[in-house]
C-alpha cells in the first residue's frame, strides 16, 4: 500500500476510534461529541441538495451552476451539487428551515427574510444607503459582513459568503413613480421583512408582505399594485408581463448569503468543507459579475418589450429617505446604534 495512502488510512481509523470512544461517554452526548471535530482529510461521495428562489437564467441559477461545477471539478467528481430552481424545493423561509432541521443542504436567499432568524441582517433593508455595489461589496466582504455570518451557527447555519441580488426598483400597474407622493396608495409586495414593510408605509403605500414564489400571481391577478426587485429578478420572472411602469428607486441594495446547514456541514471533513467554501467565494465572483451586465442587459430589454421607464432624481430620492427617516431610526435602535454605524462607516470609507 502507497505510504501516504497507508497514512490516509491510519490516520482516519484512529479519528474514527477516538470519535467512537468520545460517543460512549455516559449516554448523554458531551458538547464536543454532538458536532464531531471534521476528519483532517477525504472526499466521500456525497448528493448536495441546493435550491433557491430565482430561475436557472437569472445569475443566480447561472451562478449555482457554476458552483457545481466547481465543486465536482474539486473532488474529482464525488461531491454532485444537484440545483433546484425557481422555488421547487419551497420559499426562502421553507427552505431556510430544511437546513436548520438537516433536509437540504444549500439555499441562498435574500438577507431580508433572513431577518427573522437575525435581526442585525435588517441594516440592508435600510433604504438609500449604498450609491453603487463596491459600496455593498466593501460592507459585506469587511469585518461587518464577517461578523453577521459569524451569527449564523447558532441558528444551525453556516454562511461561506454573499452573493449578489442587487439594487431594487419599483414596478406598478397604475402609474410612474417619480417623487414621493407618488406611492399614494399603491398595493405593493415586499418581501417578509418588517423595514421594508414600515418604509413603504411611511411613504403612504398600502405594503402586502409575501413570499417571492407568489409575486407574479399576485401582480397578474391584480392582488398588488406592484413590486420591487432588481432589473435581472424583473426581467427573469416576465414581470414586464403584468407591470407596465418601471420606476429605477435604487432605493435598497439587496445581498444573498450562501447558506449551508450546520448539521450537513459538520459531518463534512476539512477537506470537504474547503472545496464548498472555495467553491463559493468563485462562484460569488463571477455570479457578481453576470448580475452587473445583466442587469444593464435587463433594462435595455425591458424598454424593447415595452415597459414606461422613469428615473426618480436625487431630490426626491432625499425626500424619500426623510420620509422614512423615523422607521429607520427605529430599527437602527432595535438592531444596535454601534452596528448601524460600522456601517456608515465603511461605506463612507469605501466612497473615499
Ligand atoms: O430566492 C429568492 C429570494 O431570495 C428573494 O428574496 C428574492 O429579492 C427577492 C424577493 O423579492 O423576494
Amino acid at each position: 500500500m502507497k505510504k501516504w495512502l497507508h497514512n490516509t488510512v491510519i490516520g482516519c481509523t484512529a479519528a474514527a476510534l477516538l470519535l467512537f470512544l468520545a460517543g460512549c461517554g455516559g449516554g448523554k452526548e458531551s458538547p464536543a461529541a454532538s458536532s464531531p471535530p471534521a476528519a483532517a482529510t477525504g472526499i466521500q461521495e456525497r448528493t448536495i441538495k441546493a435550491g433557491i428562489g430565482l430561475n436557472e437564467d437569472h445569475p443566480e441559477g447561472q451562478g449555482l451552476k457554476k458552483f457545481a461545477e466547481l465543486v465536482s471539478q474539486k473532488s474529482g467528481g464525488k461531491l454532485k451539487v444537484q440545483p433546484y430552481y425557481a422555488a421547487q424545493l419551497g420559499d426562502d423561509k421553507k427552505m431556510t428551515e430544511a437546513l436548520q432541521a438537516g433536509l437540504q443542504e444549500i439555499t441562498i436567499p435574500s438577507t431580508s427574510p433572513l431577518v427573522g432568524n437575525i435581526k442585525e441582517y435588517a441594516i440592508f433593508d435600510f433604504p438609500f444607503v449604498f450609491n453603487e455595489e463596491k459600496e455593498a461589496h466593501a460592507v459585506l466582504d469587511g469585518p461587518l459582513g464577517q461578523k453577521l455570518l459569524e451569527k449564523l451557527p447558532e441558528h444551525n447555519l453556516i454562511g461561506l459568503g454573499y452573493w449578489e441580488n442587487g439594487f431594487r426598483n419599483l414596478t406598478n400597474s397604475k402609474h410612474p413613480v417619480a417623487k414621493a407622493e407618488d406611492f399614494k396608495g399603491l398595493k405593493i409586495r415586499t418581501m417578509q421583512n418588517q423595514v421594508h414593510l414600515e418604509a413603504f408605509q411611511a411613504l403612504g403605500a398600502n405594503p402586502s408582505p409575501m413570499a417571492f414564489s407568489e409575486v407574479f400571481s399576485a401582480l397578474e391577478s391584480h392582488t398588488v399594485d406592484g413590486q420591487e426587485n432588481p432589473l435581472a429578478t424583473i426581467k427573469s420572472n416576465k414581470y414586464n408581463e403584468v407591470q407596465p411602469y418601471l420606476s429605477l428607486t435604487k432605493h435598497v441594495y439587496t445581498p444573498f448569503v450562501f447558506l449551508v446547514g450546520k448539521k450537513f456541514w459538520d459531518q463534512l471533513s476539512v477537506e470537504e468543507q474547503q472545496i464548498l467554501r472555495d467553491s463559493a467565494v468563485e462562484a460569488g465572483a463571477y455570479q457578481r459579475e453576470l448580475n452587473r451586465t445583466e442587469n444593464q442587459k435587463a433594462l435595455d430589454d425591458l424598454k424593447a418589450a415595452g415597459m414606461q421607464v422613469n428615473e426618480v432624481s436625487a431630490e426626491e430620492k432625499e425626500r424619500m429617505q426623510e420620509i422614512i427617516k423615523p422607521v429607520i431610526d427605529k430599527f437602527a435602535k432595535e438592531i444596535g446604534e454601534d452596528l448601524v454605524q460600522e456601517m456608515y462607516d465603511e461605506v463612507a470609507k469605501a466612497r473615499q
